[in-house]
């Protein structure tokens, strides 16, 4: 199969923003998270987007919990690591900075500041090119984050002004529907793809109700997909969630749908320029 007919299924199990009072079945200790990262992958994610819980279940960039983490699914799991690096509202700078330390095999670099809800998710020009360069420094892959389309403008500019990231290839991440970003709908994910840079690939999520159209919207113009808890808690009206395995199901039998079939983690690590079969991409520089 070329691997530009199959899908990247990437699983966001726990993210920052529920609490685990509210959702009793989020992943939040290192033993749930593996256990889901087994479960997702056996029903076709390739890579995990990782946040982690202190021991109140509460959103922490502790490093040495982060080692643990990427250590623990790097033994258990074949799945790509990707650490957040956006972390929580509330993490200083200096802490998501931090968290390359871990080296995972991918980190998440949001390519701007929008508004989050209530909330604020800053990202400032200066903390952007740390994070490029800290990256390129340690031959983690990015995933360059998209709240709202202006976003992808900073991207080339990035990549215009300090270069290709670790790995070579340039994956984008569509995050659709967060109240201040950019809408979770078909004609938005079209308007977007105009400013993904050439070569590069993407996936999409979509935020709660817009879950299920952004899906579609990128299966059907040659997207890859991110479900899982972080983004949305409910499986359909009226109905929540089982586990985050229900939604990486659901992920992959709509691609196997689309005749574009989930994609195994060693044909992702070859196409998003993650070399060695766990192992840590050539450092770019
Ligand atoms: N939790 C959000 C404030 C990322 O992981 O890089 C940011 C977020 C993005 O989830
Ligand atoms: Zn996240």
């Amino acid at each position: 199969m070329s691997l530009s007919t199959g899908t990247i299924i990437t699983v966001a199990p726990t993210g920052a923003e529920h609490a685990k009072s509210d959702v009793p079945n989020l992943p939040v200790t290192l033993a749930e998270l593996v256990s889901t990262a087994q479960d997702c992958e056996r029903v076709g994610a390739a890579m995990i987007h990782v946040h982690i819980r202190d021991e109140n279940a509460k959103p922490t960039l502790d490093l040495g919990r982060l080692k643990d983490t990427v250590a623990a699914l790097r033994e258990q799991t074949n799945l790509i690591v990707q650490l957040s690096t956006g972390g929580a509202v509330t993490d200083p700078e200096s802490d998501r900075l931090r968290v390359l330390d871990a080296l995972p095999d991918s980190a998440s670099c949001t390519m701007g500041t929008v508004n989050f809800g209530d909330d604020v998710f800053l990202n400032r020009w200066e903390f952007i090119v740390e994070l490029h360069k800290g990256m390129q420094e340690r031959g983690i892959v990015p995933e360059y984050e998209i709240f709202d389309i202006g976003q992808l403008a900073s991207l080339h500019r990035l990549l215009d002004k300090y270069g290709p990231p670790a790995g070579g290839h340039v994956h984008v991440d569509l995050v659709m529907g967060v109240p201040g970003g950019m809408p979770g709908d078909a004609e938005t994910l079209v308007a977007a793809m105009r400013l993904i840079p050439k070569d590069a690939t993407f996936s999409a999520t979509g935020i709660g109700r817009s879950a299920l159209p952004v899906m579609l919207a990128s299966l059907s113009a040659g997207g890859h997909l991110r479900v899982g808890m972080e983004d949305t808690i409910s499986y359909a009206r009226g109905e929540r969630v089982k586990d985050n395995a229900q939604l990486v199901a659901r992920a992959a039998g709509l691609a196997r749908i689309a005749q574009r079939p989930p994609l195994a983690s060693v044909q992702v690590r070859e196409l998003l320029g993650v070399k060695g079969e766990k192992g840590l991409a050539d450092v770019a520089v």
